[in-house]
């Protein structure tokens, strides 16, 4: 196991388009080890590989407060809004540390995706799960939750960060 480095915003690594997995390997379980890793160390509750500078499509998700789901979604797409109502969530990200924006996405969606065996999934999902699934989906688009803030906001929080974050 080992602990991955978290690229930070305006990180322009961040805006890579990831593709999907074709073989899941060894490696693949590996990796994904390796991002359950970082984001428990990071008090996350999800993680995109595209975050670690990996450009695969990969996500990891835990959202008990006893870290006890560990969660490995391979190629995840949203099938379906099950639920188009949208839901107000103050969002968090690992990629953009101390700063909480409040996101509207739908509540409900079918997600599919394949497991570390391969096996396709077809799931509903709704509450904060949903939640997270649709912003990990978002980072391997190369979309980060500061894309719907205005650029005054934006800049504000690119420049807090920039200090922050010189040197490491
Ligand atoms: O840890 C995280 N918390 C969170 C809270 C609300 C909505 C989404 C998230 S995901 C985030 C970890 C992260 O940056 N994942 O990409
Ligand atoms: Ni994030």
């Amino acid at each position: 196991m080992a602990l991955l480095k978290i690229l930070i915003f305006p990180d322009p690594r961040l805006r890579t388009k990831a593709k999907p997995v074709q073989n899941i390997d060894g490696s693949i379980k590996e990796l994904s080890d390796d991002m359950l890793e970082t984001m428990y160390e990071g008090e996350g509750i999800g993680l995109a590989a595209t975050q670690i500078n990996v450009h695969k499509r990969i996500i990891v998700v835990d959202i008990t407060k006893e870290k006890t789901e560990p969660q490995v979604l391979i190629n995840p797409e949203i099938k379906k809004i099950i639920d188009p109502e949208k839901r107000a969530y103050s969002e968090g990200c690992l990629s953009v540390p101390g700063f909480y924006e409040e996101l509207q996405r739908p509540s409900s969606v079918e997600v599919s995706y394949q497991d570390l065996e391969g096996k396709m999934n077809t799931r509903v999902i709704s509450g904060l799960l949903s939640v997270v699934i649709q912003h990990e989906i978002d980072h391997l688009d190369g979309k980060i939750m500061v894309d719907s803030l205005s650029n005054l906001k934006k800049e504000m929080i690119r420049k807090k960060l920039m200090k922050t974050t010189v040197g490491k």
